[in-house]
């Protein structure tokens, strides 16, 4: 008898100093598959979109993704119109983003399921940053 095909999850994110709530996020997708494949946005992207280079480099928040025990495979996302073609590429079955995206991409249902988790609340990398930069 053959065993049923394994299941793969894609992510998407920028993992910019990386904290708490993209590791849960991380382990919650990973734990709705048997794969775990993860694009993190290019830096050019990321300047495009909010305005200002991420603080860690695509090489390195790219390494700090793949170390994650429960990550399977990385890759640069270099645009947010490309959803489709990555998730045919790696051949997911689900498609996993935090909540802040929710509804967001529920036309890629067609070719996989759709799944917003809940965001883990009071932590993000812009409040970091100010913490950091001694804003607040
Ligand atoms: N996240 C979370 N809880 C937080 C902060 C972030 O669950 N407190 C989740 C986000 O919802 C997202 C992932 O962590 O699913 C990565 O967050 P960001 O790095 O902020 O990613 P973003 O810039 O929103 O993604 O195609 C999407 C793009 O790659 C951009």
């Amino acid at each position: 008898m053959s065993s049923p095909a394994p299941r793969t999850v894609i992510t998407f994110g920028t993992f910019d100093v990386f904290h708490v709530g993209h590791l849960k996020v991380i382990e919650r997708a990973a734990a709705l598959g048997d794969r775990l494949v993860v694009g993190v946005s290019a830096d050019e992207l990321n300047l495009r979109k909010k305005g200002r280079e991420p603080v860690f480099s695509q090489g390195e928040r790219l390494a700090i993704v793949a170390a994650l025990k429960p990550v399977d495979e990385v890759f640069v996302e270099e645009s947010l119109e490309l959803k489709r073609h990555y998730i045919q590429q790696y051949a997911a079955d689900v498609l996993v983003m935090g909540d802040d995206w929710a509804g967001k991409f529920d036309e890629f249902g067609d070719i996989c399921e759709v799944v917003y988790l809940a965001r883990t609340p009071a932590i993000s990398t812009t409040a970091l940053i100010e913490k950091i930069s001694g804003g607040s």
